[in-house]
């Protein structure tokens, strides 16, 4: 049978691409720094003209479609998955490293129907790293395949988190507290690119065994969780239990065992969901 998203997803390779030229030329430039939710979540208008370059390419081609994104949500826009073909887009994932050239930096395409995950483009710009995964179709870097790691002790595993941007002193507490629990399992070390796309890009490609975090959004996972699954990996929510897009919580692993044992250790809470009016 004809695989019906694979014009779609053609178009979101290019359109990431594109996108990534202009992240890239813009870290030439000044880059003005403005604050959403508070002073440490950040956006410039580099974050802003990206978006609307995507979701411009996207509407010529595709008029019925919908969109959630970082930016138009952040500027009043709906972020609710219904079951009509979606484009879930982070322009920059990792705005806070694009505002101080640390040179991690993605753009994220994922695209789902019926609230499933139909492919997913994460572009690696500054690495000039293509990962793209389809649903059935495995996961892939710049076409070379993606395997997660078949590490399954703890013990000799590196874990990939982050802070997040909330300074909510008891969220602080938990992620604390978590990240000690983790680090004394004990594993060999613990990572942070800075971007959770890219994060679970790691985990795809075998150099991480798990990444987890509470306090993402569902522009920052979609594409990157089924380029882990296409990998090999799991995905739960960090309670054990399935992943949910919209709950800004996630465990994404090479295995069952590593994602069960990281589980065990996170002091969970949950931020209000991204679907929540
Ligand atoms: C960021 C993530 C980062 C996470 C932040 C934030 P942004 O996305 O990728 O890993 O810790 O909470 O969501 O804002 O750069 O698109």
């Amino acid at each position: 049978m004809a695989d019906v998203w694979q014009t779609a997803m053609d178009h979101a390779v290019g359109a990431a691409r594109r996108a990534g030229q202009v992240v890239r030329e813009a870290l030439q430039d000044d880059r003005k720094v403005m604050t959403k939710s508070s002073s440490v979540d950040l956006v410039t208008q580099t974050d802003q003209k990206v978006e609307q370059l995507i979701i411009q390419s996207v509407k010529e081609k595709f008029p019925t479609h919908r969109f959630i994104g970082e930016e138009s949500v952040a500027a009043g826009e709906s972020c609710v998955l219904t079951d009509a073909p979606t484009w879930i887009i982070d322009p920059i994932d990792g705005t806070t490293n694009f505002v101080h050239a640390f040179p991690f930096v993605a753009v994220s395409i994922g695209f789902s129907v019926n609230k499933q995950v139909e492919f997913g483009v994460v572009f690696s710009c500054l690495e000039d790293k293509m990962f793209t995964a389809r649903r059935g179709k495995g996961a892939f870097c710049n076409g070379e395949p993606l395997q997660v790691s078949d590490q399954e002790d703890i013990k000799q595993s590196i874990i990939a988190t982050e802070f997040g941007s909330s300074r909510d002193p008891d969220a602080v507490d938990r992620i604390f507290s978590s990240l000690r629990n983790v680090l004394c399992i004990p594993v060999h070390g613990v990572r942070g690119a800075g971007t959770a796309a890219i994060n679970m890009c790691l985990v795809a490609s075998g150099c991480v065994e798990a990444y987890y975090e509470i306090g993402i959004h569902v522009w920052d996972i979609a594409a990157g969780s089924l380029i882990v699954s296409e990998a090999g990996g799991v995905l739960m929510d960090v309670d054990g239990g399935p992943l949910d897009l919209m709950s800004r919580r996630i465990v994404a692993a090479n295995s069952r065992t590593i994602a069960e044992r990281i589980v065990r250790e996170i002091d969970a809470f949950g931020p209000p969901r991204d679907d929540e009016p």
